[in-house]
């Protein structure tokens, strides 16, 4: 129909999602509801995958990202993966509910430039300032940046955690994260 897949993502997909989240705050939607919801998105995301990152790319560095522990939310995350690899970058994504320690061992291993951590929870938001201590107790604290995002994630907890970015959506993560290695 000639609609641009940003648009379908943002003002369909990405736009409905909020709806989901406002008619579960009222008590007219519940958890199975917010599942299928989720199931729905992540079929649609399959679908525009290839026709957000059908540029050209040349890799620009390496990024590990995950959900911070105690947070099985993906979605946001998977976006903010699929948007990097659409902007160049090699990808290692740790999926879910990842530990501080799960985060430090994917440093050693993959050596990334950037380390992204997701947290849609507020409750789950302590994990990202328990894996920053993890990476400087390992030592390997300043061979890394950290990006964070999230809905209840905002600037100035990133600065109070001392990380090195946060986004607010997936495109200026992406945006973010060329300027961190840039
Ligand atoms: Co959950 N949930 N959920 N949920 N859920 C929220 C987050 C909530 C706000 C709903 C509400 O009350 N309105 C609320 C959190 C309240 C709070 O902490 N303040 C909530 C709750 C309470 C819960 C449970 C506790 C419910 C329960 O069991 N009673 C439970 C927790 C489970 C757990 O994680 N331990 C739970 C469970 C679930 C499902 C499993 C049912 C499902 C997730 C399925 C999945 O992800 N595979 C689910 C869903 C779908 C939602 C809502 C409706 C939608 C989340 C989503 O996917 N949004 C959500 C309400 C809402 O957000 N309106 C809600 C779309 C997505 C594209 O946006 O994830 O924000 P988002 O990502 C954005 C940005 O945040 C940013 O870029 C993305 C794209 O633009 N971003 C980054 C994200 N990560 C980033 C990282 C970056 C940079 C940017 O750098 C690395």
């Amino acid at each position: 129909a000639g609609i641009a897949p940003g648009t379908i993502l943002n003002d369909g997909c990405i736009a409905a999602m909020g709806e989901v989240g406002s008619l579960f705050e009222q008590g007219e939607m519940f958890v199975p509801e917010m599942l299928i919801a989720a199931r729905a998105m992540q079929a649609g995301m399959a679908i525009l995958k290839p026709h957000l990152s059908e540029d050209e790319v040349i890799a620009v560095g390496k990024v590990v990202v995950g959900t911070v522990s105690g947070d099985l939310h993906d979605i946001g995350k998977n976006l903010v993966a699929m948007m990097m690899e659409g902007a160049g970058f090699e990808v290692v994504d740790l999926g879910t509910d990842v530990k501080p320690e799960a985060f430090v061992a994917a440093v050693t291993e993959h050596s990334p430039d950037i380390v992204g951590m997701s947290a849609l929870l507020t409750t789950t938001m302590p994990s990202m300032t328990a894996t920053v201590e993890a990476l400087v107790e390992a030592g390997v604290r300043d061979k890394v940046k950290v990006l964070i995002g999230g809905a209840p994630v905002t600037q100035q907890f990133s600065d109070q955690i001392g990380a090195d970015g946060y986004a607010p959506d997936a495109s200026s993560a992406s945006r973010k994260a060329k300027a961190l290695v840039a």
